[in-house]
């Protein structure tokens, strides 16, 4: 006889070990309430599925068991073919079971929708009064995260902060592939991608440094696209506001195009100042600001385009300096301004595009 029937044995203990080790279990015990309800939500599907699986499996195991050829004392009935009370339990079962599920997933999908503004911050605690929610606006690029804080003029780059029990609203965009924002404690993945605008709402209950991460492959350097979620008390997180700002880095178009190159393994860095509206140039796909964005061109594309004087209002005597300002000669975003600009003959001005 091998010897292996007896060693495995001996071998499972260490085995479960090193196997249950990787298993976090921090998807169904998260630190954030709408990462806790989608939580109760697997573990709810779950157990509703369970209410069929495991009665067929236990049945099948029983039935074979039980008429088994060498079991006499069972009956045997080969003529057997139907039972109105065996049809009426195997097609409603199932039949409730779909309803509950159905029920339970409609109601989740609203409540948890990303989009929806949260209305509480834990089970019984809503939102308090006055309280605005914290917006980040994240940007995935090639391969790392940049985190930027309108309301304090900050950015942070592989890091974020945010106070605990303070509803976040994020606006997420990508700068070129498109990448999966997941921080399995604070809630769902939520698809960033070029050129669109994503939202999340979520809110961290309890303070620790947290794991985030892209969970949709986007290229060679995907597996290190990884950044710290640190839920800081009030006092801590005024307190990493300053540190950004005492830094003194700053975020500007140039800085934030130098960023955009591709590049793996950036160390967590904070910036005191950020170019601003830089996410909606991002999105607009004209942090350059030779480009034109794509707002405008949508502003255009309305009204038909500008005809023969619109050449004017692209022309683009200025290709690849930055600190030249936008070429359109105008803030274009309604078709009313589009119009109001043929003849071209206004003064240059910076309207949505901000030069830097
Ligand atoms: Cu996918």
């Amino acid at each position: 006889m091998s010897a292996l029937p007896r060693v495995l044995p001996r071998l499972l203990p260490p085995a479960a070990v090193a196997l249950l080790s990787g298993c976090n279990t921090v998807v169904l015990s998260p630190q954030g309430d709408v990462a806790a309800q989608q939580g109760q939500l697997i573990v709810i599907a779950t157990a509703l599925m369970l209410l069929v699986i495991v009665p067929v499996i236990a049945l099948t195991f029983l039935f074979a068991w039980r008429y088994r050829a060498s079991n006499r004392k069972a009956t045997y009935a080969p003529d057997w073919d139907h039972s109105t009370q065996l049809e009426l339990v195997i097609w409603a079962v199932p039949l409730l079971i779909i309803i509950a599920l159905g029920a339970v997933t409609w109601i989740s999908t609203h409540l948890l929708d990303p989009h929806r503004p949260l209305e509480r911050i834990a089970p019984g605690r809503p939102v308090p009064e006055g309280v605005q929610p914290l917006e980040v606006q994240v940007v995935s690029l090639d391969w790392k995260w940049l985190f930027v804080y309108p309301e304090y003029g900050v950015a942070s780059l592989n890091q974020m902060a945010a106070p605990v029990d303070r509803p976040i609203r994020f606006r997420l965009t990508s700068s070129t592939t498109m990448n999966a924002f997941y921080v399995p404690a604070l809630a769902g993945m939520v698809y960033t991608m070029p050129a669109m605008e994503t939202t999340l709402h979520a809110v961290m209950n309890a303070p620790g440094t947290y794991k985030g991460f892209s969970s949709h492959y986007s290229g060679e350097g995907f597996s290190h696209m990884r950044f710290d979620f640190i839920a800081l008390d009030d006092a801590g997180f005024a307190q990493w506001i300053e540190t950004a700002r005492a830094g003194g880095a700053t975020l500007d178009r140039a800085g934030y195009l130098a960023l955009e190159a591709p590049s793996a393994r950036e160390p967590a860095r904070l910036y005191a100042s950020v170019a601003p509206d830089l996410f909606d140039a991002v999105v607009n796909r004209c942090v350059d600001t030779d480009r034109l964005c794509m707002d405008q061109m949508m502003a255009y594309d309305a009204m038909g385009g500008l005809g023969l004087e619109g050449i004017d209002v692209l022309a683009m005597p200025r290709r690849g300096r930055l600190d030249a300002g936008p070429f359109v000669s105008a803030g274009v975003c309604t078709v009313e301004e589009a119009r109001a600009l043929v003849p071209p003959s206004r003064p240059v001005i910076a309207g949505g595009l901000q030069a830097p």
